[in-house]
């Protein structure tokens, strides 16, 4: 089970390391590292498991924030309709990305990042990402199209497998900048 004190903290030349490519079959390690790292976002999501072992809840974590520097990302999100997104990704590649952009209205959090950091991060509204889906029966290739919220947190993880942290997004002179083309994830009124 990954605790808190499992997770790699900034400043850890880990977090600043580009990932290697995950040889398809899984090896074992690989295969108990995602596996893990799918159980560590559900029991985060989970209010009475996260409580008892003091977990930050998470939508999203890569290997590296584990200290395994491999292309692997899990996703468990819902969406700004309530919809559920869950992607165990192996190598996933970001193929084509949309010029307009989107950026989360509260700003980023990251499990990495003990320090509250404000500011807008700015991010394609929509993303093409080819990727190997992990599942215990079988591992297939997909392409997948995510948008507004699931594309903010598909780039925020797919951006710690190139050493990239959210922090390095923003402006550092006006963190609250506004850049043309770009319009806040709209949650609705009950978010
Ligand atoms: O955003 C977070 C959240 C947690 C529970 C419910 C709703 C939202 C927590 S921070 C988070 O999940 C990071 C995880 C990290 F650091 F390991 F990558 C991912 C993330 C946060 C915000 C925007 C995009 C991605
Ligand atoms: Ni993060």
């Amino acid at each position: 089970m990954i605790l808190m004190k499992d997770i790699i903290r900034e400043g850890n030349v880990v977090l600043r390391t580009k990932c290697e490519e995950v040889p398809i079959p899984l090896s074992p390690e690989d295969e108990q590292t995602i596996k893990d790292m799918i159980e560590y976002l559900f029991q985060s999501q989970d209010e009475d498991v996260a409580k008892k072992y003091n977990l930050r809840p998470g939508v999203g974590l890569a290997a590296p924030q584990i200290g395994v520097c491999k292309k692997m990302l899990v996703i468990l999100a819902y969406d700004e309709k309530g919809d559920s997104h869950f992607y165990p990704m192996i190598n996933p590649k970001l193929v084509s990305y949309s010029e307009e952009k989107t950026y989360l209205d509260s700003g980023e959090g990251c499990l990495s990042v003990d320090r509250d950091v404000k500011g807008y991060v700015h991010r394609a509204k929509r993303v093409t990402v080819e990727t190997y889906i992990y599942s215990t029966e079988k591992i297939m290739k997909v392409r997948l199209r995510l948008k507004n919220y699931i594309a903010v947190v598909f780039q925020h993880e797919y951006d710690h497998l190139n050493g990239i942290l959210f922090v390095d997004h923003i402006n550092k002179t006006n963190p609250f900048e506004i850049v043309p083309n770009s319009t806040p994830v709209d949650f609705g009124q009950d978010h």
